[in-house]
């Protein structure tokens, strides 16, 4: 079977690509707004009674928390091998985000005025971690490490729990290392919008982020304003651009390495040889039967995937910026000098020897990226989405004096005499 379908780059394609959001209907939007009302009305009781009804559990003000012992035996069930991992990954996460800490500054000037701009962290996060499959430690540690080297002194997670009560082991043991201490047991529109707004037992937060279903990702687009949320992430993908000596072997594990996500995602391959992609197809087949999400592999990459053969490398490099795709693979001759003709991509990846997954994982780069084409005005997460700039002035009265009439004329010319009237006071 040929799974990868050799396509012409249309407009069609870019559209496709683009589109594969699932649209929220109104029966969702109207649900999660009547959630969102219930919870700001009635607080606990009400998140209470959607626990019971949604995740067919009970929960109270004092189970609404993991309890240190509920946290020691989550991790007594995983392996030391398991946690040196976790804590490697965290040393990779924070020596490469370390870069991107941003420091407060000042501008005195000679005249006696002194500007700046002071760095703070934001207050209180929220962290939302799905249940079931897609609860995914690595994506805890790629939200929370972040916001922690930020300096986010209270991180909670919020997350539905199984009818048991427990929360998956694996997400204890990277909330722990990551250095998160505080998880509710809530999720849903529910959750978001608890932490949101506030509850009797909950403190509202300064901003949500992590992915979720379409309800909880509507709750987040509802709540913005009262909070701040991240991205709203849509399905995965990766475009790989190759040259005729790249290898089909790892290109096919590639591509199929982002199409398992999802049936949504999307593996695309742009490349200047046809003979490449007869050979990435063969490996599509012969590598796809040993993997266990073959279905929903075959599914993404027919429905959503594409093999773009084109004359040159510019061509390529044109392909993609017009893509703007969340992952990049360059796997050609020199691929860091390569980097230059990127204009649009989530997170980029150089050579052979560097998978995506590696980035998923453990090279230090966020894998909480733009996708859906966004990467054109989007970019990672990353430690400036867990802070906030306030700006300082500080005029002495000789400075003012000289700005006295301009910003009287300027209020004037808006009809702020109230304005204007602050300033002339100063000099009566
Ligand atoms: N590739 C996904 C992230 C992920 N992969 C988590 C494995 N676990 C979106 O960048
Ligand atoms: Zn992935």
């Amino acid at each position: 079977m040929t799974l990868l379908n050799k396509l012409a780059f249309t407009a069609d394609i870019a559209e496709k690509f683009q589109g594969r959001k699932a649209s929220v209907s109104k029966e969702v939007s109207d649900s999660v707004e009547k959630i969102i009302a219930d919870i700001r009305e009635n607080g606990d009781a009400a998140l209470f009674n959607y626990a019971e009804k949604f995740d067919d559990a009970k929960l109270t003000s004092s189970t609404l928390t993991v309890t240190p012992e509920e946290f020691d035996e989550g991790l007594a069930q995983v392996d030391a091998d398991y946690l040196r991992i976790l804590e490697r990954t965290k040393a990779q996460i924070e020596e490469y985000h370390a870069h991107q800490l941003e420091t407060s500054w000042i501008l005195p000037k000679e005249s006696g005025e002194i500007l700046g701009s002071i760095v703070r962290p934001l207050q209180r996060v929220a962290l939302y971690v799905p249940g079931g499959t897609a609860a995914y430690p690595s994506t805890v540690m790629m939200n929370a490490v972040p916001a922690k080297l930020a300096g986010v002194p209270e991180l909670v997670i919020i997350t539905p729990v199984k009818s048991d009560g427990k929360v998956n082991p694996v997400i204890l043991a990277a909330a722990k290392v990551a250095g998160v201490d505080t998880i509710y047991k809530v999720g849903g529109a529910q959750g978001v919008a608890a932490v949101a707004y506030g509850t009797q037992s909950i403190k509202k937060v300064d901003k949500i982020v992590g992915p979720g279903n379409i309800f909880v990702a509507t709750a987040k687009k509802l709540c913005y304003g009262a909070v701040d949320i991240d991205m709203i992430a849509g399905p995965s993908e990766v475009l790989v651009i190759a040259d005729e000596a790249a290898n089909p072997k790892y290109v096919a594990a590639d591509l199929m390495a982002q199409a398992e996500h999802d049936k949504l995602a999307s593996a695309i391959l742009v490349t200047t040889s046809d003979a490449l992609v007869d050979k990435v197809n063969a490996e599509l087949d012969r590598q796809v039967v040993t993997l266990e999400r073959r279905e929903i592999i075959e599914s993404s990459i027919s429905n959503y995937g594409a093999a773009i053969v084109v004359d040159t490398l510019e061509e390529a490099f044109d392909v993609s910026n017009d893509l703007a795709p969340e992952h990049l693979e360059i796997l050609t001759d020199e691929p860091l000098a390569k980097l230059p003709f990127v204009k649009n991509a989530g997170s980029i990846f150089l050579g052979e020897y560097t998978p995506e997954p590696l980035g998923d994982y453990m090279s230090g780069t966020n894998h909480v990226l733009p996708t859906g084409g966004t990467a054109k005005f989007y970019s990672a997460l990353g430690v400036y989405d867990f802070v906030k700039h306030s700006a300082y002035s500080y005029y002495p009265k000789s400075v003012l004096e000289t700005f006295k009439d301009d910003v009287q004329t300027f209020a004037k010319s808006e009809g702020l005499t109230g304005h204007a009237n602050s300033i002339k006071v100063r000099f009566e």
